[in-house]
């Protein structure tokens, strides 16, 4: 049996999205900004693509949504746009990302703090959550932008987005928010909320890979960061990508009408899962379940390296996700756990499973019993959980 629990990394095409995009590869393939019938072959597929991926987050006409090449694009767009006009001409020095954005968000404020630019990154409480207060506290009259996700990828932790908007507004600063995976998973409306900036990505809502987009209200807009032949009303220049439009269209559709299901019975298999996994000794779950996307579990199995756990659930065809990028040699703890401040020890040992839509009641069974069975054998060998023996009590806490 092979199963797939990665769905955070990214997910299967919706078939449906798949026969939509096929005629703009070898039937309607001409260049959108043409003048000749090829073009315009293109212009009603892309025309219904645009109008879905509005309709899905409920974007008002007059405000933006600029297609992209993937998350990674907008994110750093939208904090390097924000550099260039208010940070490089001295008009404000400072920004604000939580500790737990994707590497798009971190790394770009990385490369700007080298460059001049104060950077706070905001902490996550024990919960894996950042607190709205820590932003009201870090406001300065020099702060350019605020950047906190609306759900994080590795624990699925669902970040409060309104108060962290409405704080914003308050000091007129924008607001930007990853919404790569909420997207789907949770109501996204950027009119019930104040957001400036909303970042998302085709191939976590069974979409293709390589299209994303930038909501971007009316009145802030952005300085572009690839500059060329004006496409997309000159804030995003590249020739259209028509087969991504449509597809990420369709797949945006399909993830609205299926946030229902995502929401009871998605969550409702994970739950159950869940429970399952605490069952066996010494795990642990850090995000409570409700303030969770309906998809996620990120889990500990004390004494078990995460990469040990992933091999033996590959061999038995599981894929999942240990949720921490792999250095070239030393393993890196997973950067969630470390930031939350738990032992060393525990924070190798998580692993992430995503379920989806498409996740079967069957598969989670039968990768329950593949986990018990590696857990059997990974501590069976493993030294650092002879220490720690079956039963012992020592939680999460008792290690701070
Ligand atoms: N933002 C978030 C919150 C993400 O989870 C990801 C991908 C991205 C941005 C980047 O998206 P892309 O369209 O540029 O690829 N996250 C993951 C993950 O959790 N495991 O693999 C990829």
């Amino acid at each position: 049996m092979n199963v797939y629990l990665d769905n955070n990394a990214t997910t299967i095409v919706d078939p449906q999205v798949f026969t939509e995009m096929e005629p703009y590869f070898v039937q309607k393939y001409g260049n959108p900004n043409s003048l000749h019938a090829f073009a315009s072959d293109t212009h009603p597929g892309i025309k219904a693509g645009m109008e879905k991926i509005y309709a899905a987050i409920n974007a008002p006409r007059e405000d933006s949504v600029v297609i992209t090449s993937c998350a990674t694009e907008s994110n750093n767009w939208v904090l390097k746009s924000i550099y260039f006009e208010y940070i490089l001409t001295g008009k404000k020095n400072h920004i604000m990302v939580s500790e737990v954005e994707h590497p798009s968000v971190i790394t770009t404020a990385k490369f700007l703090e080298g460059l001049g630019c104060k950077v706070t990154y905001l902490p996550i409480n024990h919960e894996g959550i950042v607190d709205p207060q820590s932003v009201r506290d870090h406001m300065t009259d020099k702060t350019a932008l605020v950047s906190v996700m609306w759900a994080n990828n590795e624990t699925g932790a669902i970040f409060p987005v309104e108060e962290i908007g409405n704080i914003c507004k308050e000091h007129g600063v924008p607001f930007h928010t990853d919404a790569v995976q909420a997207i789907g998973k949770l109501p996204v409306d950027v009119q019930a909320f104040n957001v400036d900036y909303l970042t998302f990505s085709a191939h976590k809502f069974h979409g293709p890979k390589g299209v994303g987009a930038l909501y971007i209200k009316k009145g802030k807009e952005l300085i572009p960061l690839l500059h060329g032949g004006a496409q997309m009303g000159g804030y995003r220049s590249g020739t259209l990508n028509v087969a991504g439009i449509v597809g990420m269209g369709k797949a945006m559709e399909a993830a609205v009408e299926a946030l229902e299901f995502e929401m009871t019975a998605v969550r409702k298999m994970r739950d159950n899962f869940e429970d399952e996994l605490l069952k066996i000794t010494d795990t642990f779950v850090v995000t409570p379940r409700e303030k969770r996307t309906p998809n996620t579990i990120l889990i500990s199995f004390r004494g078990i390296e995460g990469e040990s756990m992933l091999w033996d659930l590959n061999r038995a065809g599981i894929g999942a996700s240990t949720g921490s990028a792999c250095a070239s040699e030393d393993l890196e703890a997973n950067s969630v756990m470390e930031a939350i401040g738990a032992a060393e020890d525990l924070a190798h040992t998580a692993i992430r499973f995503s379920l989806s839509r498409y996740t079967t009641q069957e598969e989670l069974d039968y990768t329950l019993r593949a986990v018990q069975a590696a857990v059997v054998r990974l501590r069976g060998i493993s030294s650092s959980y002879a220490y720690a023996p079956e039963g012992h009590n020592s939680g999460l806490a008792a290690h701070h």
